[in-house]
């Protein structure tokens, strides 16, 4: 199996490239059928902004324009992940069907994450993280992003495991955007191999994020799917498990290649790094 693709549906007034297009829950169900359609092996429902600087919504509100949409996508048949920090959220969306938790915070934002992925079958996706949204930027200093970020993420596994999380259902994602500048990000892309060679499924969330938009100058997200695409090519290249994507079609086609010319390359003695060896859940 090629790289997972997960299409990004926020449910929200305010996220950086898609806030406020799917705040019905018609609109948003009619966006994740769309997404699955074009390729997305898990539709990602998140109802609060992480962009940088954001506030935190209340748990209620955080329901509220979740809930209805992983039901109505679920019951449809269609995998979904839930994209939240708080375990309240993630219980009633897996209760609703969704089998993937994706939590940005890699469970530190709420400590009682871990017991409620433990109880679970549900994979969870461990992001690197350092303070909520509206204070991450300052706390952007590594020496060696690449070793600090592997290192913190490595302790995240070690809190998930020892509450009884299943190692065969974590998911690394290094974090792009979340408490890194530009070229940390880059660095960050440059390295994925190190966090593969952890033997963990790696996630790069990449799509339309700010590095994206210093390296081409386009200051508007949406007009950052080319450059995003460069980004999967050259994280699946480095053997990640899958890529988060406002874009499904163009990322799935790129995947398409990528693993076809890497396929060649492995008989050839090559790479052939590009089909992600890992299964996770
Ligand atoms: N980025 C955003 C939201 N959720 N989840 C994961 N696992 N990785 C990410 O990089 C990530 C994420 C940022 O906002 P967006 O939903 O508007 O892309």
């Amino acid at each position: 199996m090629t790289a997972r693709v997960l299409g990004v549906l926020n449910v929200t007034p305010d996220s950086f490239s898609d806030g406020g297009l799917h705040d019905t829950v018609e609109a948003a169900v009619a966006h994740g059928t769309a997404l699955a359609a074009a390729g997305a092996d898990i539709v990602d429902v998140g109802g609060e902004s992480t962009r940088p600087g954001a506030d935190r919504v209340p748990e209620t509100e955080e329901l509220r324009r979740t809930l209805p949409v992983v039901r109505a996508l679920a019951d449809r048949g269609i995998a979904v992940g839930i994209d939240t920090m708080r375990a309240p959220v993630a219980e009633a969306a897996l209760a609703a069907g969704a089998v993937l938790v994706n939590d940005v915070s890699g469970g530190l934002a709420d400590p009682r994450m871990a017991a409620l992925v433990a109880a679970t079958d549900a994979g969870w996706v461990l992001t690197h993280w350092r303070g909520p949204s509206a204070t991450m930027d300052d706390r952007a200093v590594y020496d060696d992003v690449v070793a600090e970020v592997r290192a913190e993420l490595l302790d995240r596994v070690d809190v998930a495991v020892a509450a009884g999380v299943r190692p065969d259902r974590i998911v690394l994602d290094p974090g792009f955007g979340f408490a890194k500048r530009a070229h940390h990000d880059v660095a960050l892309l440059a390295g994925l191999h190190t966090l593969v060679a952890t033997g963990f499924p790696v996630l790069a969330g990449t799509s339309r994020k700010r590095f994206v938009g210093s390296l081409t100058g386009r200051s508007v997200a949406v007009d950052r799917d080319a450059g995003t695409l460069a980004t999967v090519v050259l994280a699946v290249q480095q053997g990640v498990w899958g890529v988060r994507v406002h874009a499904v079609a163009p990322a799935r086609d790129a995947i398409r290649v990528v693993a076809a010319v890497c396929a060649q390359d492995a008989v050839a003695g090559g790479c052939g790094r590009c089909v992600p060896k890992v299964r996770a859940w």
